[in-house]
Parts: C-alpha cells; sequence; structure tokens
C-alpha cells in the first residue's frame, strides 16, 4: 500500500488529466489504474471486474423482483435471526460464483452464511467480506438496497488452507471495498485506497459508466440519520446533540434535516454525495450496536474517509478496530468530518455508564 500511497498524487492526477471525456467504463478505468502500476499482476483487477458482473446480474433481478416472484422470505433466518429473503440468497449465490470462477480469492465471508465459505481456489491471495443484499427488509417496498464488499489480501500467504482466523484483520488493512446501490439507478463506488470512484450502469450497454472521479464528501452537513425510534435507549449526549441538530443554525436559520432511509447502503451514498452524518448507536437491544464490523462498518468507513470524511465508534477509528468475530457488531458515527466532530463532543461532554 505504500507504494500506492507514494505515487497516489501523480497517479490520480495523472489518470484524471489523461482520461479524456469520452465514456469509460468500468472495466477501462480498472485496466488504466492497473497499467499505472507495472508491478501490478491484475488479480485485484479481476475481483472487481468479477463483482461488477455479479451486479449487473442481481440489478436485473432486484429490478424486475416483483416480476418472477422472487420477493418474500424464504423461510430461514441468517445468523442473527433475520428472515432470509429469496433475493438476498440470489445476490450471494451470483457474488460467491462469480469469485470462484476467476480462481484469485480463497474465502468469502458473508451475512448469509454461518461460517467462513472457503472457495475451491484455496490458493488465492485475497478474502472478500460480502453483505450481498444490505437493507433486504426494503426488497418487498421498492426501497433502495445495496450490496457491499470488502477485499483483504489473506495472512499468512502460504498455509495450505486458509483458516477464520486469517480473516480477523483490522479495516485499515483493507486493499479495496465499495458498494452497489439497486435504487432509481444502479450505481457502484469503490476504493482501492486512492480516492473513490463513482459509476452508474447503462443497462441499454449493460456497462457501468465513470461519473465522478475522485469524489469528495462535504466538509459539513445539515442531514442527520439515525433511527429516532430508539431515542428512549441513547446516552444523554446522542440526546442532547440529535436536539442540537433540531435547533435553529446560525449558518442556515433552520434545523437539520432528518433522512434515514433503514438501508445503510443508501443512507451512507446519501451522505457522501450531500454531506451530514449517519449513526447507529448501541442501545438496549443492541448493546454493541445493530451494524457488522467486516462487512457493513469497514467497507463503507473505508469510502468515507477516502473521500474525506471520518467514521467511528464513538471511541476510536472505525478502521482501526481488532476484530474477533467475523459477524461481530459494532456502533457506528460517520460521515462528514465536521458533523462527526461534533456529536463526539457531545458523546464526551456528556459521558456515562453505556446503556
Ligand atoms: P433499523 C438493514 O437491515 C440494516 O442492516 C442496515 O442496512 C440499516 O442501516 C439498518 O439495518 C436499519 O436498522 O433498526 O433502523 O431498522
Amino acid at each position: 500500500m505504500y507504494i500506492y500511497q507514494k505515487s497516489a498524487s501523480n497517479y490520480f492526477a495523472d489518470m484524471t488529466n489523461s482520461l479524456d471525456e469520452r465514456l469509460v467504463t468500468l472495466e477501462e478505468f480498472i485496466i488504466q489504474a492497473q497499467n499505472r502500476f507495472p508491478g501490478a499482476t491484475g488479480e485485484l483487477s479481476q475481483l472487481l471486474r468479477d463483482i461488477g458482473l455479479a451486479s449487473k446480474i442481481i440489478s436485473r433481478e432486484v429490478n424486475k423482483a416483483g416480476i418472477t416472484n422472487i420477493l418474500g422470505n424464504d423461510g430461514t433466518t441468517n445468523i442473527h435471526g433475520e428472515a432470509v429473503k429469496r433475493l438476498d440468497l440470489f445476490a450471494d449465490e451470483q457474488l460467491i460464483s462469480a469469485l470462484e470462477r476467476s480462481q484469485i480469492t480463497c474465502m468469502v465471508i458473508s451475512e448469509e452464511n454461518d461460517g467462513i465459505v472457503r472457495l475451491r481456489s484455496q490458493g488465492g491471495k485475497y478474502i472478500v467480506y460480502l453483505d450481498p443484499l444490505d437493507g433486504s427488509s426494503n426488497i418487498d417496498v421498492n426501497v433502495s438496497i445495496g450490496s457491499i464488499f470488502s477485499i483483504y489480501m489473506r495472512e499468512p500467504r502460504y498455509e495450505p488452507t486458509v483458516k477464520e482466523e486469517d480473516a480477523l484483520q483490522p479495516g485499515v488493512r483493507q486493499v479495496a471495498a465499495g458498494y452497489v446501490l439497486y435504487g432509481s439507478s444502479t450505481t457502484l463506488a469503490y476504493t482501492t485506497g486512492l480516492g473513490v470512484s463513482l459509476f452508474t450502469l447503462d443497462p441499454s450497454i449493460g456497462e457501468y459508466i465513470l461519473t465522478k472521479r475522485k469524489i469528495t464528501i462535504p466538509t459539513k452537513g445539515t442531514i442527520y440519520s439515525i433511527n429516532e425510534g430508539s431515542y428512549n435507549s441513547w446516552d444523554l449526549g446522542l440526546k442532547k446533540y440529535i436536539k442540537y441538530c433540531q435547533e435553529e443554525h446560525a449558518e442556515t436559520k433552520r434545523p437539520y434535516s432528518a433522512r434515514y432511509i433503514g438501508s445503510m447502503v443508501a443512507d451512507i451514498h446519501r451522505t457522501l454525495i450531500k454531506g451530514g452524518i449517519f449513526i447507529y448507536p448501541h442501545s438496549k437491544r443492541y448493546p454493541k450496536g445493530k451494524l457488522r464490523l467486516m462487512y457493513e462498518c469497514n467497507p463503507l468507513s473505508f469510502i468515507i474517509e477516502q473521500a474525506g470524511g471520518k467514521a467511528t465508534n464513538g471511541e476510536r477509528r472505525i478502521m482501526e478496530i481488532e476484530p474477533l468475530a467475523i459477524h461481530e457488531r459494532t456502533p457506528i458515527y460517520i460521515g462528514s468530518p465536521e458533523n462527526v466532530d461534533r456529536v463526539m463532543e457531545f458523546l464526551y461532554e456528556y459521558q456515562e455508564q453505556a446503556v
């Protein structure tokens, strides 16, 4: 990563300047990025293309789900006791089979599988975490849902069989991460640690087209995003912060706006574009928070940090948390740097025993 970082500035400046204004597809963009690193093997590029392909297939099914009767529960529950929707399983299968084909991934950890999924390519050098279809409770009501991915190098590299412990790496060790948002259009955002690029799927040609290079989050926003139904179980500092958001602010002469979609990918994408803050705190129901560290919070924190934002669990940077379990949960405060700093000030000022 150091080599990448050392050349990050001229690499991105070079790319930004050299790409002409014709349509740039995801495949072209990935190859052009890879070609700037003579040492690159092309494997990470292939992995990103695999995920892009699988997401196109998922997008097609999501966009016609009501017609093909793929909606509704399949009668099982995932490790968290949540009802699994058939589209979840379809997305999980598509992503895992795409990763199997390229044989550079040795293991997948997914929200839809209780344990690790060892792939046939045990020599593969990447480990991939997936939330195949985040926000699935919104599938039946036509609200945006998303896929989230987080990519690590396997450590140790040369053991014959990969183990669950090999996947317990802090978010700062991600080599790439991103999401696909199945909304009014299908949008893919990813980072390899050199900024965030945004692509929109053109279904008429089946290609993701580059729509934003090196996207940056507003340093401060006027939107706060939290499920206020759990207000009574919040820490005092969080209650005071939300009341602060609801006051008239000097710079805008009005309170902040509340927006909460209930699909983390959609709420984070809006935060990336418009600024503000998304919060899922710990509570009586979720003493460690509801959202999963490894396949929701770490990848989305990587994206937001690469765009200039911040992400914390209320005490420390999300991406510095040393994971103890592949499905562990964490509270998360994520978004524009000034908004995250401000909520931390309230939490610190009114800190009390955890709920
Ligand atoms: P709540 C969706 O089920 C999810 O995992 C995230 O996408 C979303 O941000 C959160 O849970 C919503 O949880 O408790 O507000 O319904």
